[in-house]
């Protein structure tokens, strides 16, 4: 059985979500976030050491990264679902986007997060962040233009993958120039087995 350490309002969503796309039974283990700094309580670092989620168990085996962790699901127990065949051109533009999420997309995010809290002394940094935040935002909107899915006709993990940065942009104000993520985003969280996922994984503010 997998055990998906989850902590709140936090990636490990997206991973719940794509096991009840894959109708896999799995197990939650709760964490919570400290209120006032935001972290991970120290017993994730138990599962592994850098103490994130999402981390998954599988028998022995530790899997952690959001990435990483789709992937091995996806292969590991998809039984050929959610990923496009490993020959096809196809993959190759989904191990890109599986990659690309939080090997680029995700930081200038981050960053802005991070640099909103100097106030006035993060100024100097704010056009170069909303730059980049619109530079990946527009590639991401122009991938999805006449396309339901990032890679196929179908969802794949790499839209499980990729929806997390969706989700963060909308919380920070960030998709008024992006209608293809926008719809693409509401096409997501109309589906069942997102429902579900939010229904066991309990509050999710960003996937609102
Ligand atoms: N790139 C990693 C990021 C993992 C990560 O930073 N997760 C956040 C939650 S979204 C976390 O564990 N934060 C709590 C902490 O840093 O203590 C992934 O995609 O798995």
């Amino acid at each position: 059985m997998i055990v998906v350490h989850h902590l709140n309002e936090s990636r490990s969503q997206r991973i719940l979500w794509l096991l009840e796309e894959l109708e896999i039974p799995y197990e939650i283990k709760p964490y919570q976030r400290d209120a006032a700094t935001r972290l991970a309580p120290a017993e994730l670092k138990e599962v592994h050491p850098l103490g994130k989620s999402p981390v998954i168990t599988d028998g022995d085996k530790v899997v952690h990264e959001s990435g990483a962790i789709i992937d091995y699901v996806i292969r590991h127990h998809g039984k050929g679902k959610l990923a496009p065949d490993p020959k096809s051109a196809e993959y190759d533009d989904y191990q890109m986007w599986l990659h690309y999420a939080e090997g680029s997309a995700m930081l200038p995010l981050m960053l802005f997060m991070y640099v909103m809290r100097l106030g006035e002394a993060g100024g100097p940094l704010a056009s170069r962040i909303e730059g980049e935040i619109a530079n990946h935002l527009g590639y991401i909107d122009a991938s999805l233009e006449g396309r339901q899915f990032l890679v196929v006709d179908s969802l794949t993990g790499a839209d499980v993958q990729m929806s997390f940065i969706a989700e963060v942009a909308k919380a920070f104000g960030k998709l008024a120039e992006c209608p293809n993520l926008v719809a693409w985003l509401e096409r997501l969280h109309e589906r069942p087995a997102w429902k579900r996922a939010i229904e066991r994984g309990g509050a999710y503010a960003l996937g609102r």
